[in-house]
């Protein structure tokens, strides 16, 4: 059976309760489009219990945008995949290369937050990608590989996990790889996940994330084994993402 394609919004840190009247507008678009693509929001933590209540009922699901490896306990300020799930969250994005870089998240850790969402009932969304520093050496497909390997948990199934190729230098910087490119690099993501896992794996959804846009949404979603986008900055106003999510099929 064909992919169900994922269009993924990351609000980042950005978002107070004014923000759920985005969240409405764009669930009121995403009604009138055909509905053979799923829709989800990762708000701020503070938002999702609000985004959750506001989506009911509406084409749209919510998911928050980290978690913590584990689901209780005396860890200050951080935030549980129980937690997010108690609060109407279905997804959680773990291993964006913002948290990777601000908060020294390794391969590990991000590996151990997935479990954590997975045993919450929660699909993980673990993000994956090279830097630009990587990119010029030539080791983008080296670094992918790694990331695959260490960062999803080999309890990994297309229903509890999602992979967004997410090159770091294309992050907010209005700058995206080559068709070619992304092609490439979601062909060899899926050989990956194919060796590792069989047949099993065959429809996990692997979303491209980086500068997405209206204007380039059309010509990376028709990329074979492109499933989706995880969107940033367009999907803090709801004509911008809307104007993505028509790229859809
Ligand atoms: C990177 C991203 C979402 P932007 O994919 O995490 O941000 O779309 O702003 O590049």
């Amino acid at each position: 059976p064909a992919i169900r394609p994922l269009l993924a919004g990351n609000w980042k840190m950005n978002g107070t309760a004014s923000a759920l009247a985005t969240l409405e507008a764009i669930a009121a678009g995403i009604a009138h489009l055909p509905d053979v693509f799923d829709t989800l929001l990762c708000t701020p933590a503070t938002l999702v219990h609000r985004a959750a209540s506001a989506a009911k009922a509406t084409r749209i699901q919510i998911g928050g945008q980290d978690c913590h490896t584990g689901q209780v306990g005396a860890h200050t300020g951080d935030v549980s995949a129980d937690m997010l799930a108690d609060c109407g969250a279905r997804f959680v994005i773990v291993g964006h290369s913002e948290r990777r870089a601000d908060h020294a998240e390794t391969d590990d850790l991000v590996c151990r937050k997935a479990r954590a969402a997975i045993a919450s009932g929660l699909t993980a969304i673990v993000c994956i990608g090279e830097t630009g520093a990587e990119k010029a050496q030539g080791k983008t497909l080296a670094v992918v590989e790694r990331q695959l390997l260490k960062s999803v948990p080999d309890s990994a199934t297309p229903r509890n996990v999602v992979v967004a190729y997410e090159p770091v230098w294309a992050i907010g910087t209005g700058l995206t790889p080559t068709v070619k490119d992304v092609a490439e690099v979601h062909r060899f993501m899926r050989d990956q996940l194919s060796a590792r896992f069989g047949s099993e794996c065959a429809g996990m959804r692997l979303l491209y994330g980086g500068s997405v846009k209206g204007a380039n949404a059309h010509e990376l979603m028709g990329i074979d084994h492109v499933d989706g986008a995880l969107v940033g900055g367009a999907s803090l106003k709801a004509e911008d993402f809307l104007s993505i999510a028509r790229a859809f099929p």
